[in-house]
């Protein structure tokens, strides 16, 4: 069985969002054409508390782009985004609903940040996510979403660590790029790490 992944499609993560990717939006488009063929469909949503520490605002004497020590784990300091509850952290509107099966949140805890949909980035603590896709004989993951470079780069590395066979939709994702080129390096990375890299048009039933 197969299943499509789709990473924190939120507005804040689009463009007018507090943490906005270029031409993130243009993701959601793609999410919408390949729906149709996968009877498992995954959204994760970042969820943060609005105390979370990864929010430079939280952290007194950082600035957004700093990397600090939180709980031994490196941690960029990010803008203030996808806060529980609010507009930014919605999944974006145009996305089809209807079609996604299961929505897994993740980053709640205020003292950790979570990128991959499956773990926590100290690697303590599961969503869910691997469990729910075994229960479903689930073996092959296609995953698109936002930000290459963030939480698209380490969903499909925790996959891949996991066992799944993944496939990368790169016109489905958009980068961050903090520093250019972080988008290009997350996808080098991902290959080496087994992940196919292939566009959406390529996929059919
Ligand atoms: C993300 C930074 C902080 C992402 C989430 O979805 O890639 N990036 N939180
Ligand atoms: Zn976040």
């Amino acid at each position: 069985m197969r299943a499509l992944i789709l990473v924190d499609l939120q507005y804040d993560f689009c463009p007018g969002g507090a943490l906005a990717v270029a031409r993130g939006d243009e993701t959601i488009a793609v999410a919408n054409r390949l729906m149709p063929h996968f009877s498992t469909v995954v959204a994760t949503q970042d969820w943060h508390p609005a105390a979370h520490k990864s929010f430079a605002v939280n952290n007194p004497g950082t600035q957004v782009g700093d990397l600090i020590d939180l709980g031994g784990v490196r941690q960029v300091m990010w803008p203030a985004h996808c806060v529980q509850g609010s507009r930014g952290a919605e999944l974006h509107h145009d996305l089809d609903r209807t079609k996604v099966t299961q929505v897994f949140q993740k980053g709640t805890d205020p003292q950790i940040d979570s990128y991959s949909g499956f773990f926590d980035n100290g690697h303590a603590k599961a969503t869910g996510l691997g469990p729910w896709l075994n229960e479903r004989w689930v073996k092959q993951l296609y995953i698109l979403g936002l930000a290459t470079d963030y939480c698209v780069k380490f969903t499909a590395l925790d996959a891949r660590q996991l066992g799944f066979d993944v496939w990368l939709v790169e016109d489905g994702c958009r980068a961050v790029d903090l520093k250019p080129g972080d988008g290009e390096r997350a996808i080098a990375e991902l290959k080496g790490a087994g992940v196919a890299i292939v566009d959406s048009g390529s996929i059919g039933a």
